[in-house]
This record gives structure tokens, sequence and C-alpha cells, in this order.
């Protein structure tokens, strides 16, 4: 028993002996490496801990407040002044609910078909026709004198603000309409007044934007998958989901159609998405304005036509380029090969839809087989172009609602809208589709009042300086 209490006194003895040799004394010096990690491990304890609670706390805060935002604004909507809430279903219903207004402000607007703008072109060659107002009737641009302003006036009266190209052409021998020399005066082209021969002998072929060219062109005819390098123009039109088809018609436009927006009026929650053939891989873009046509209650299914302007300019590549409006005098005979494309279509099919882009050729039928008593009994009008595959066939059902219906000429163009139709592209209920020439006039309007409307929003556009101007001069 007594041994013990010694070895161990032995033992703290050399502890204490080995201290004086040792490299490290026995000061204040050395006491503090040995007490340094229990100092922060206890400061970790007591401050990093708080932060730690706070950061969570702070990030179960910000989880539940947009957790709860997200459920607010699905089922209602916020009024500023005076501060309230008003259930969505009361946004974009025609009635004031919010004080100032608000819920009214940014929904699908209907906009009128308008007076003529005045310009159109032709598909002969592109060539330039001016309306003369005194005698109601259209002429061909003489090439004398026409200079690059005239041009992007013409242009800017169609809608567009990109940078036009234009070139001579001969006057063809079956040139029907008069040829005259071109004035500008407030912005809008005329026709000159004393307006002598055409010395140039030559009209003015003119293009207000690149379009309408793929990277690839459609290989079988069929339905079949397709690739966004041979449709760039397609776009997936949203509200939380794929809702429609649309075709880019230049960096702010999209064309689709107008019973896409029947359910949902409120353009803040519509989203576009471009250059892809998948649905769902996409970033979308938000889109700034809806137009649609105010309806005929005698032909309700006509009008079906709406234009989507983007809230920031498209940048064109190989998957995201415009397809053209068609001419003015383009007129499809029957049989005559088209194109649609869509991810299937979106009411008919009860939502079915495929993931991935397909397309159909199909041919114009004649508006007289399409109207008779075994298919649509007159429901079809001048507006409207039917197509379909001769044989039918549900293979060839894979439209899209406000999808194209694409002719390929020297560019491929937008001639129709994927519409309404029953089945699936058969002889007697072929597809029917609005005919956007019998719009170009309201499209070139819409585009053309939106751009003097919205200046900031051309500030991102390489000709803003123009506009500019042009505002200057209206107001
Ligand atoms: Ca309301």
């Amino acid at each position: 028993m007594g041994k013990s209490p010694d070895k161990n006194q032995c033992l703290l003895l050399k502890k204490k002996n080995k201290d004086p040799d040792s490299d490290q004394p026995l000061n204040s010096f050395d006491v503090s490496p040995l007490r340094k990690p229990r100092t922060s491990l206890e400061t970790f304890k007591k401050v990093g801990v708080l932060i730690i609670a706070a950061l969570v706390s702070l990030a179960a805060i910000i989880v539940v407040a947009v957790f709860i935002k997200m459920i607010l604004d699905k089922y209602y909507f916020f009024c500023g002044q005076p501060l309230h809430f008003i259930p969505r279903t009361q946004v974009c219903d025609g009635q004031l609910d919010c004080a100032s207004g608000e819920d009214e402000l940014h929904c699908v607007k209907n906009y009128p078909d308008g007076p003529p703008v005045g310009v159109r072109l032709s598909k002969d060659r592109s060539t330039l026709q001016v309306l003369d107002p005194t005698t109601g009737a259209w002429a061909s641009a003489c090439f004398d004198n026409f200079t690059e302003t005239l041009a992007k006036t013409a242009c800017g009266q169609m809608g567009y603000d990109s940078k036009p190209t234009f070139r001579a052409v001969e006057i063809s021998p079956d040139q029907d309409l008069d040829v005259v020399e071109i004035t500008e005066n407030s912005q809008e082209l005329h026709v000159q007044n004393s307006s002598g021969p055409c010395l140039s002998g030559s009209l003015v072929s003119l293009y207000c934007l690149a379009c309408g060219e793929s990277l690839k062109a459609p290989r079988v005819v069929g339905g079949e998958k397709a690739s966004v390098d041979s449709w760039p123009w397609q776009v997936s039109i949203q509200y939380n989901r794929h809702i429609c088809g649309g075709s880019i018609l230049d960096p702010h436009w999209i064309l689709t159609a107008a019973h896409c927006f029947r359910k949902h009026l409120d353009v803040s929650h519509w989203k576009v998405r471009v250059g892809s053939d998948k649905l769902g891989n996409f970033p979308s873009l938000p889109v700034a304005k809806i137009f649609t046509i105010e309806l005929n209650t005698k032909y309700p299914k006509e009008k079906d036509i709406a234009l989507v302007k983007l809230q920031f300019p498209l940048t064109f590549s190989g998957t995201v380029r415009p397809i053209c409006l068609p001419f003015s005098d383009e007129d499809l005979t029957p049989a005559t090969p088209l194109w649609v494309i869509g991810w299937g279509f979106t009411e008919q099919d009860g939502g079915k839809m495929s993931d991935t882009l397909l397309q159909a050729s199909v041919q114009v039928i004649d508006s007289t087989r399409c109207n008779a008593e075994d298919a649509y009994q007159g429901e079809v009008t001048k507006k409207m172009l039917c197509a379909g595959i001769l044989k039918g066939g549900v293979d060839t059902c894979q439209g899209d609602s406000g999808g194209p219906l694409m002719y390929q000429a020297d560019q491929w163009q937008v001639v129709g809208i994927v519409s309404w139709g029953h089945g699936c592209g058969g002889p007697s209920t072929p597809g029917v589709y609005t005919k956007v020439t019998a719009y170009l006039n309201w499209i070139y309007s819409v585009r053309k009042v939106s751009m003097f409307a919205l200046p900031t929003v051309h500030s991102f556009s390489p000709s803003a300086q123009w506009y500019q101007t042009i505002l200057q001069a209206e107001l």
C-alpha cells in the first residue's frame, strides 16, 4: 500500500523535472497554445451556434414566406392602394375591383381591326405596294428616287423595327397595278400626286426582316418527330404548363390563336418557351402584352388569332428564328403541300401531348369540299383555311392549337394558325386554320401601334434611335 503513492509521486516528479529541460518553459506563453482550442470551441459554441440557429430560422422564415406568397399568388391578387387582396377570379373579369384598377391593367386586350396601314408586299418578288387613299386603289412602288428612309418607313408601317433590305426588280409583263412614285409624309408612304412615268422601269423589292430560313429541311412525308433546326420559329406558349403552340414573327412578337387565352386572361402568368423541340427543359420568357380581336358573335370560330409581345426581344440563332408572314396576295390552290407542327392537340385530345415536337405534311383542301354536308356544313368562312391529308388517318393528328400551318415558297411562310376541327385531318373532317392573309392588316396595325406606345421596350433594339425620332415626330 505504501509503495503506490510513492510511485505516483515519482511520476509527478518526473513530469515536473522534465519541464525545465523542455523547449517550452512553463510560463504564460506556453499556456496559451494549450488553452486556445478550448477557447475557440467555446466561442464557437456560444456564437456559432447562435448564428447557425439565426440562419436556420431566417431560412425557415424565407421558405414559409415564399410558400405563403406562392399560395397567395395562386388564389389572390394584391391591390396596391388601398392595400388588400382580391380573389384571382376577379382579375381580368372586366370589373374594377382594385381602387386603382390594377386588376384590369395587364390583361389580354382586344384590338380592333383598324383602317388599312397603307402598305403591303406582293408575292411577285416581294414588291412593295402602296394604297392611294383618295382612289382606294393599290399601286406598285416605282424604284425611282426610292431611298433607305422610305424602306424603313414602309417596314415601320408593317410593324417591323429591323433594318430592311431592298433592290430594284424589272416590271413584269403581267404587272396589273399602276406603277407610281412614292413619297413620305408624317412617317407614312404616299403615292406622289404628280407621278410621272417610272423611268427606271423597276419596282421596289423590299424585305423587312430575314425570315423563313431553317438550317434543316423536313425529311419524310407523314407524322414524325421534328427537329427545332427544321422549325426554329416554333414556340410553346405556357400557363403553368404547355397550352398552345405559336410562331416567332420577329424579335418581339409571337403569332398564335386567340382561343388559347380563353381561360386565362391575366398576361403576367403567361410564358413563352423558344428554341426547343422538347417540352419542359428550357427556360421560358416573360410576356409583356397579348392582343386578340373582338369576336364576331355570328361567326364565333372566326378571328382566332392573337399576338403575344415578349418583354425582351429574342436573340436569333440556329434554333430561334422568325418565320415570314405570307404575302398579301398569296392565294393557295387546293392540293398545295403544307406542313403543320406541334406537340399534339391540347383540347381535342384531352390535354394529352407528345414530349417531342411532331410534324405532318398536309394539303390545302378546297373550302367547298370542306363546307360540304358531310364535313363542316358552311362553318368555314373565307377567313379560314382547310388542310389535311386526302387519305385521312390518325397519324396526321399532330397539330397544336396556335401553331403554324406552313407553306414553302422562297422562304417558309406562316399561312395558317391551327384553330379548330373535328378529328384529325381526314378529307371529311380536315383541320381548320385561321387564314393569316385575312389578318395581315391587323398584325401590322397591332405591332405598329405597340411600337409607338412602348418606346422603352425598344431601347433594347438596335434601331432604337430611329423609333425615338419617330416617336418625337408623332408627339
Ligand atoms: Ca376585376
